[in-house]
């Protein structure tokens, strides 16, 4: 770390940035008549579009239509579409400030954005306009699309989710700030060599990022490290102030987040982290120029690049700068720029609540708590009572070890203060468990927000429960094990803070956008209003036994399947049959998702086919597609990755299956491959342990476009399951207390491989070195772990998911039974919109209503 600011220093007015936010518009009162009124929006007629797209085409990338790269012309429609929405941003701003209502401040590491193009042409209603503009000009609008890279800035479903959600807050109305960070390389770009995962850099603004609005005028101080100091104030108080030793600049890039067809824009603000003129000027002119460029890269290094792992803290030092410089940046935008001058802070409930997505920003709270106390003079208690009114937590996982726990020694190394209030709570609220359960010491101990083993550290999950107002998890069943299993000392201690609010997806992306067909099938039915209001999808209900209906249907599915097809083959050089049942498994590669259990069925069908006991001709044309991104640093992820594509390779190479089964895995899956495949999908693979996925999402995403679900018990299968019927769904393996109970048993999967020939002869196959040139251990890894440990019990699945499929297959041959339910799946999940969602936080947890 540098050594670039004395402890204590206050820096000179000419080295600060020019924060000075407060100071809005003109020095003197504008005369000119145009200067009070808002930007008007471009009449948009298809002249109107041409000739606004040609300027942009003109004056912001500097070229004409005849010498411009498709780059530039995807900039300049990017920039039309912007000018577009920039009246409608300004106003919201304008509207929301004046309103002075509560804001809700959604706090989150990761947006999985996806494409914003498509999107934002959506939500304007301006996609005909801008068709048939770029046709006068003689382009064409989905090659444009196309060029966009997609801001990949999340790992998988908790990012994806904050997307959803801020979708959904623009087209409710409901004021809310996305705050996040702006990293400069987003998950990594997958790609295969010799089958093995490796991962690229992505560089998702090499080519300009039209999207973004940065404001490096609006930039705020970030502290980090150094000591504290205890010392009496003008009133004779004892108080404590924090003297850091460097500092950082966090930049703001603001983002507009269109509301569906409604006027309203929304803003995503990320951070960021550049060097402060004091962290090189000091070294600079001490002489050392060098050191000073490297103290620029340091501070920059904050912001650099999304930490690829999902569900693994790794506990490293830079991730934790990450989340206290975004946190530290949206607390003090917030109190400076978006609350008034002179706001009293005693009453800063009511106009904002933070939403913590995870664990992730939860030094949130401390900061708060170090805000009020330390800069405005607040009393303990009073910043007490401010801090916990103002956070609410949502927990995304189950598993024990993706609870974050941060050592003090850091902490208190990069964070002094706020280890000092951290502790400050803890013993406060140990205070309370002692007087809520006397003599019940094991209590309190187990409910300490420090934890003392293996090191000392800081239980993030058990402070945000202590800060927040409420507490929810993402499905039922999760939000009951999280309850009863994970928290239960703290639900008994406060059973009211705890809810659910089941997951939801935006049907403008994953629907309206995704799948034009069926959405206009849908819309030719029962109109349009489904696109904000898709609990409307039941009035699909008795069309699902029309056969005119079911023909244009099955139609729709078919022509998805060809536009997945002629994009896998330019994407990756994939070649898809056609008329195959195409089941997908589409989510992150980890082992209690159960990649491995998909890849069990996939070879034991091949087995038998091998072994003469299942005639080829029995064998349903089935296309397996995997899409998944292993953790770097994820051993045995990795290896299945490596497994899958092996297996693949010979599968689709071996003649005696008639090509009757397929094996694709396309690399680098993300949001823009989501939306080809996902409409395409017959089967959606959602198979993790009974217990251990948290929700899904993706789940929701292929039920609502008329995929039929095989799955387990878990997350929101539950309810998927329960809503779209038994009938309509491929039910298998363990429920929740099953697993409980077979783990407290003793679970042995060696047995199953002893009892179960066909599993046997399964694992034995990749044992003999099949998949692997005749390498009899290049797998060991993967089947050693599922023979001897099998955390996640694949092997006790194995059975009944091999039973489910062979259900699934019957259905299938029924082309009439199967459509039928495919059309029931759409009609009954409309529950699932992130609308639904939202209107449950605002209800259950925000307490506020949409602004009219
Ligand atoms: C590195 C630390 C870490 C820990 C947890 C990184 C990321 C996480 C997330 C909580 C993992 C995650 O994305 N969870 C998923 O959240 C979705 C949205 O609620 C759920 O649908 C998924 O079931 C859950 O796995």
């Amino acid at each position: 770390m540098p050594d670039i600011a004395q402890p204590g220093r206050t820096l000179p007015a000419d080295e600060s940035p020019n924060t000075d936010t407060r100071t809005y518009g003109p020095a003197s009162t504008p005369t000119h008549p145009l200067a009070t009124a808002p930007v008007g929006t471009p009449p948009f007629s298809v002249d109107g579009f041409v000739r606004e797209f040609l300027h942009e085409l003109n004056t912001n990338q500097g070229v004409t239509l005849s010498r411009s790269s498709v780059n530039d012309q995807y900039l300049a429609l990017a920039s039309t579409v912007k000018n577009y929405l920039m009246a409608r941003w300004l106003e919201t701003n304008r509207k929301t400030r004046e309103a002075k209502v509560k804001t809700i401040g959604y706090l989150s590491a990761e947006y999985l954005l996806g494409r914003q193009l498509g999107n934002a042409l959506l939500a304007t209603d301006l996609n005909d306009i801008a068709r048939q503009g770029l046709e006068l000009c003689g382009l064409d609008l989905p090659t444009l699309r196309a060029q966009e890279v997609e801001p990949g800035l999340g790992n998988g479903g908790l990012g994806r989710l904050a997307a959803c959600f801020i979708d959904s807050m623009a087209t409710m109305d409901v004021p809310s700030i996305g705050y996040g960070i702006r990293y400069e390389y987003g998950i990594f770009r997958q790609t295969f060599v010799d089958g093995r995962q490796v991962e690229q850099p992505d560089t998702w603004l090499a080519l300009g990022s039209p999207w973004e609005f940065p404001h490096p005028e609006a930039a705020v101080r970030v502290d980090f490290g150094g000591h504290t100091e205890t010392y009496v104030d003008d009133d004779g108080r004892e108080r404590c102030r924090w003297i850091p030793a460097w500092n950082v600049l966090g930049v703001p890039y603001n983002y507009m987040v269109p509301g569906y067809l409604n006027g309203r824009v929304n803003t995503l603000r990320l951070w960021s982290a550049q060097a402060t003129k004091a962290f090189d000027l000091q070294i600079f002119n001490a002489g050392d120029y060098a050191q000073a460029v490297r103290a620029q890269t340091f501070a920059e290094n904050i912001s650099k690049v999304l930490y690829p792992e999902d569900s693994t803290p790794q506990g490293k030092e830079l991730r934790l700068q990450q989340q206290y410089f975004f946190v530290a940046c949206s607390l003090r935008d917030f109190l400076d720029n978006e609350l008034e001058e002179g706001f009293d802070l005693h009453h800063l409930s009511e106009r904002i609540i933070f939403q913590l997505n995870d664990t992730h920003p939860v030094i949130a709270v401390p900061e708060l708590m170090r805000i009020l106390m330390d800069e405005k003079g607040f009393e303990w208690e009073e910043a007490w009572e401010v801090t916990k009114s103002c956070f609410a937590y949502t927990c995304h996982t189950l598993l024990p070890e993706a609870l974050e726990v941060w050592s003090t020694e850091l902490l208190g190394r990069l964070l002094p203060r706020h280890l000092e209030i951290i502790f400050g709570i803890n013993e406060r609220f140990l205070k309370e468990v002692r007087a809520a359960f006397p003599g019940d010491e094991m209590r309190a101990r187990r409910m300490s927000m420090i934890a003392e083993y293996p090191e000392q550290g800081v239980r993030m999950a058990y402070l945000a429960t202590v800060a927040g107002t409420k507490v929810n998890g993402v499905a039922e069943l999760h939000s009951q094990l999280l309850r009863d299993k994970v928290l239960p000392d703290f639900s008994q201690l406060w059973p009211d803070k705890f809810t659910n609010v089941t997951n939801g997806v935006t049907p403008r992306r994953f629907v309206r956008m995704a799948n034009p067909k069926l959405s206009e099938l849908i819309t030719d039915a029962i109109g349009s209003n489904w696109v904000t209001d898709l609990e409307r999808l039941k009035e699909l209900e008795p069309y699902a036994d029309d056969p005119e209906f079911q023909a244009r249907f099955s139609e729709i599915k078919a022509w998805n399947k060809k536009r997945l097809t002629d994009l896998l083959r330019q994407r990756d050089g994939i070649d898809l049959p056609s008329g195959h049942l195409l089941d997908v498994m589409v989510k992150r590669l980890h082992e209690y998702k159960r990649q491995s259990l998909k890849l069990l069925h996939i070879v034991s069908l091949y087995e038998r086919v091998l072994s003469g006991t299942l005639a080829v001709e029995d064998l349903t044309p089935r296309t397996v597609v995997f899409g998944a991104k292993a953790a770097p640093g994820y051993r045995m992820a990795k290896d299945t990755i490596h497994l899958i594509n092996k297996v693949a390779k010979v599968i689709n190479a071996d003649e005696r299956l008639e090509g009757r089964l397929k094996v694709a895995f396309p690399a680098n899956y993300n949001v823009t491959l989501a939306e080809k495949l996902i409409p395409a999908a017959d089967l959606s693979e959602q198979i993790s342990l009974a217990g251990m996925e948290a929700s899904g999402t993706g789940n929701m995403k292929f039920a609502l476009n008329g995929a039929l679900t095989i799955g387990t018990d878990d997350g929101a299968n539950v309810e998927i399951r329960r809503l779209v019927g038994d009938k309509h769904f491929f039910l298998f393996g363990m429920s929740e207390p099953e697993v409980a109970e077979l783990g407290a048993k003793g679970y042995t999967p060696g047995s199953y491989y002893e009892s179960n020939p066909q599993l046997k002869a399964a694992l034995d196959l990749i044992l003999s070195g099949e998949f692997s040139e005749g390498d009899r251990h290049m797998f060991d890894s993967v089947v050693y772990n599922l023979l001897h440990q099998d955390r996640f019990m694949a092997l006790a699945d194995f059975q009944s998911y091999i039973d489910a499929q062979a259900r699934v297959e019957a259905k299938y041959a029924d082309e009439a039974a199967w459509t039928r339910s495919a059309i029931l799946n759409v009609a009954r999940t409309g529950y699932f919109s992130s609308d639904r969602s939202m209107r449950d936080y605002l209800q259950r947890i925000w307490h506020t209503t949409p602004m009219i």
